[in-house]
């Protein structure tokens, strides 16, 4: 965003609380009264807009999804309400039922009392059998199928009211909820059958909607680690689904396995005050910064204090976990992402088409399998590729690689080593990451200026 746009906003934020409503507002207002009734506990009763109850339910809101606290129904807190979502309460005090509840026994029973008819009867099984498995994995729980009678988890398949007073809402928004361990209701797992079900990527996957659920039927709350498969708001992958946090969630209730299974959970999100954090790649986005690690990124715009942390997949599900580095070309308006042979281009936040394109098509050998670092120079309008101990000058307005390279590292560079995880263009300045250290390098006097550490660019 600009920062007129930006500027622009904050107005708009601000005025409407002054000005008439329009419709449209008022719209908005209902949506977020909704959600924060049934996610955060607003008491149930007439809301002024401008009430002390509502902007605290907005900021414990925006502060468990880590976006800026702003008290207000800005962009980005709107966008997230509209998110596809997990029906359980985000925070655990307002849950209907008390936290940390177990079940006494480790063998328990579930039943699928109905089927969606999205998919084969033999695909739900399955999905629902490798769900369990999940958490079978990695605790000493068993989970023994039943097909008539009561069982600890009763899964069924259901629209708007379907039995429990706890409606679903159609397309959309609700996918699933689940009861905390306990005797009648406690365990069952209901679906919402408006949506429609898959076994793949596209929405909704029934394995990873029911793993999730499942968490919370044998205890567990929602997670704000946008890693975690407990975090709220649905989001599609591959992987295996449990980040540490889960499985350290889930244990801390039942324990380990006693015949572990080899299984690999995801680390968990970076903790962008870790004073050892090193990055993966950073670079501007329309006056923004954009700052990769792991299968994260953070976003920086100057005005926002607190950085936003992000799923990669969950903004580009065709990005790689893993991004080497990264770009802004501000004349072109595009931003270049590299991960391994392959970059992506995105205008905005949106993927440019005919992409991914191989890195060898920018003039690099074919002995080169990544870019470490890139950063684009405008007053020379050349692009500079970081590959090991090597870097190269690539030409953005011929489209060729310059001639007489590649060339050292340290020797054009002293002083900011062999090698670079990072590299961007802030205030005049090269800013090297390497580990947890900033080289902040002054291009046109040919030195390092000062050095940091690298989260200082988070404001830490
Ligand atoms: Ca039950
Ligand atoms: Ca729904
Ligand atoms: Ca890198
Ligand atoms: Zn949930
Ligand atoms: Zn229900």
């Amino acid at each position: 965003m600009e920062m007129t746009g930006l500027l622009f906003l904050l107005m708009a934020a601000h005025s409407a609380f002054t000005m008439p409503l329009s419709t449209e507002d008022t719209d908005k207002w209902l949506q977020a009264e909704r959600y924060l009734r049934k996610f955060y506990g607003l008491p149930v009763g007439l809301q002024s807009r401008r009430s002390n109850s509502m902007e605290t339910k907005i900021r414990e809101m925006q502060s468990f999804f880590k976006l800026q606290v702003t008290g207000e129904l800005d962009d980005n807190t709107l966008e997230l309400m509209n998110k596809a979502r997990c029906g359980v309460p985000d925070v655990g005090e307002y849950n209907l039922f008390p936290r940390n509840l177990k079940w006494q026994s480790n063998n328990l029973t579930f039943r699928i009392v109905n089927y969606t008819p999205d998919l084969k009867k033999k695909e739900v099984d399955r999905a629902i059998r490798k769900a369990f498995n999940i958490w079978s994995d990695v605790t000493p729980l068993t989970l023994k199928k039943i097909f008539k009678g009561n069982a600890d988890i009763m899964i069924s398949f259901g629209t708007k009211e379907h039995g429990d007073y706890n409606p679903f809402d159609g397309p959309n928004g609700l996918l699933a909820h689940a009861y905390p361990p306990g005797k009648d209701i406690g365990g069952d797992t209901h679906f919402d059958e408006d949506e429609h079900w898959s076994m793949d990527s596209s929405e909704y996957n029934l394995f990873l909607v029911a793993t999730h659920e499942f968490g919370h039927a044998l205890g567990l709350s929602h997670s704000n680690d946008p890693g975690a498969l407990m975090y709220p708001v649905y989001s599609f992958s591959k992987d295996y689904p449990l980040a540490e946090d889960d499985v350290m969630g889930i244990q801390a209730l039942y324990g380990p396995n006693p015949n572990p299974k080899k299984v690999n959970p995801k680390p968990d999100a970076p903790n962008k005050c870790d004073p050892m954090l090193g990055f993966d790649a950073v670079t501007e986005l329309r006056g923004e910064t954009i700052i990769f690690k792991d299968r994260f990124y953070w976003r920086l715009h100057p005005q926002m204090l607190e950085p936003e942390q992000t799923l990669i997949k969950s903004t580009w599900p065709s990005i790689p976990n893993k991004v080497d580095a990264a770009y802004e070309n501000p004349e072109k308006d595009l931003v270049f992402i590299f991960s391994g042979i392959k970059m992506w281009a995105l205008n905005g936040y949106n993927l440019v088409e005919g992409y991914p394109k191989y890195i060898h098509k920018l003039g690099l050998p074919k002995t080169v399998r990544k870019v470490d670092a890139a950063v684009h120079i405008q007053d020379t309008g050349k692009t500079l590729l970081f590959t090991d101990e090597d870097y190269w000058s690539y030409d953005e307005s011929t489209g060729q690689m310059d001639s007489g390279y590649p060339r050292v590292i340290e020797t054009d560079f002293p002083g900011v080593g062999d090698e670079v995880d990072a590299v961007s263009h802030i205030h005049g300045y090269l800013n090297f990451f390497r580990d947890h250290l900033q080289f902040e390098y002054s291009y046109t006097s040919r030195k390092v200026m000062g050095i940091q550490r690298s989260n200082s660019i988070l404001n830490c």
